[in-house]
C-alpha cells in the first residue's frame, strides 16, 4: 500500500497536523477542553482524515511514534491555552486518542508522564480516549498502565461508547472517568419531539454512568434540539458540529452558540 510506505517519511517531513474540536459543558455552555484529531496533509492527495491512515499506522507500528507526536503537540497546545488564560478559572483540558497498540506499549506510562512534566501540564488537564471495544478486549495487564495514569490524575474516556457491548461488570473494572456516548444514540434526538425510545435509552445510560461515577460526554451533537434534550437528560458535556467543527487551535477560543 503506497500510503503505508509513505507514513515514516510523512512523520519525518511534518506532514501531520492536528485539528481541535471543542468539548462544551452542558451546564453553562462554556468550553471545557478540546479533542485532538490528527490529519495528514498529503503532498498529492490533499488532507487525509485519520480513518485513512490510522489503521495503516496501527498495522505497521508507526502509530507509536505518530501517537507520541500527537500527544506532545496536543499537550503543548493545552499549555499554551492555559498560559493565555483561555477557559478562565477552569483551565482547558485536551483529549488525545490512544490506539490499541499504544495501549499495550511498555513505555506508555513513563512517556506520558515525561510529556506532561516537560510541558508543565497538570495530569488533570489531559484525558486519554480509548475506544470501548479496545478497552473491553484489554486484560488486566493492559489495563494496569491506564489505572496508573488515572491514579496520577489523567482522565480516561471510553470512546464510542455503546458500540462495544460492555456489560455492567466490565464497566466496573475499567479505570475510566468519562463515557463518550457514540453519536448513533443521539440521532433520534435531532428533532422536537425526540424519539421517545432514544430518550429513554440515553436517560438510562446517563444514570448508569453517574452511578458508576463516570461523567458523560455526548458526541455528534448537530442541532439545538439535540443539545436541549441532552442537557435535560443530565449529560455533562457535548461535542459536535452544532457547537463547532474540528479546526485549528484558535477554534477553541472563539464564541460558541449559547447553551440550549
Ligand atoms: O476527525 P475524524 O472524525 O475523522 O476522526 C475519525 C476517528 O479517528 C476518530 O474516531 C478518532 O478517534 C480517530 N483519531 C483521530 N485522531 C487520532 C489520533 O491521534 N490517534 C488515534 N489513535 N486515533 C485518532
Ligand atoms: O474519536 P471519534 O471517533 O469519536 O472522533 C470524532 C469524529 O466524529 C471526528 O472524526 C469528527 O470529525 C466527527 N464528528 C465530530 N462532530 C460531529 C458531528 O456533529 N456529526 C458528525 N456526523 N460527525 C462528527
Ligand atoms: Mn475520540
Ligand atoms: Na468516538
Amino acid at each position: 500500500h503506497s500510503l503505508t510506505n509513505r507514513l515514516p517519511a510523512a512523520l519525518e517531513g511534518h506532514e501531520f497536523f492536528i485539528e481541535y474540536q471543542p468539548l462544551v459543558r452542558m451546564c453553562d455552555g462554556g468550553v471545557e477542553g478540546a479533542e485532538a484529531l490528527v490529519r495528514w496533509e498529503h503532498p498529492r492527495h490533499g488532507v487525509l482524515g485519520p480513518d485513512r491512515f490510522i489503521p495503516l499506522a496501527e498495522h505497521t507500528g508507526l502509530i507509536v511514534p505518530l501517537g507520541r507526536w500527537v500527544l506532545e503537540e496536543a499537550v503543548r497546545q493545552a499549555c499554551e491555552w492555559q498560559v493565555r488564560g483561555i477557559g478562565g478559572a477552569r483551565p482547558l483540558r485536551v483529549n488525545v486518542n490512544l490506539s490499541p497498540r499504544q495501549l499495550s506499549h511498555p513505555d506508555l506510562v513513563s512517556e506520558t508522564v515525561a510529556v506532561l512534566e516537560n510541558a508543565g501540564l497538570p495530569p488533570e488537564s489531559l484525558c486519554l480516549e480509548v475506544t470501548e471495544s479496545a478497552m473491553i478486549r484489554a486484560d488486566d495487564a493492559e489495563l494496569k498502565p491506564l489505572r496508573q495514569l488515572a491514579e496520577l490524575g489523567v482522565g480516561i474516556a471510553l470512546d464510542d461508547f455503546g458500540t462495544g457491548y460492555s456489560n455492567l461488570a466490565s464497566l466496573r473494572r475499567l479505570p475510566a472517568s468519562t463515557l463518550k456516548l457514540d453519536r448513533s444514540f443521539t440521532r433520534g434526538l435531532q428533532q422536537h419531539p425526540a424519539d421517545p425510545v432514544d430518550l429513554k435509552i440515553v436517560e438510562g445510560i446517563v444514570s448508569l454512568a453517574h452511578v458508576l461515577d463516570l461523567s458523560v460526554t455526548v458526541e455528534g451533537v448537530e442541532t439545538a434540539a439535540q443539545a436541549a434534550h441532552l442537557r435535560e437528560l443530565g449529560c455533562d458535556s457535548a461535542q459536535g458540529w452544532y457547537y463547532a467543527r474540528p479546526g485549528p487551535p484558535e477554534r477553541v477560543t472563539v464564541p460558541l452558540p449559547l447553551a440550549a
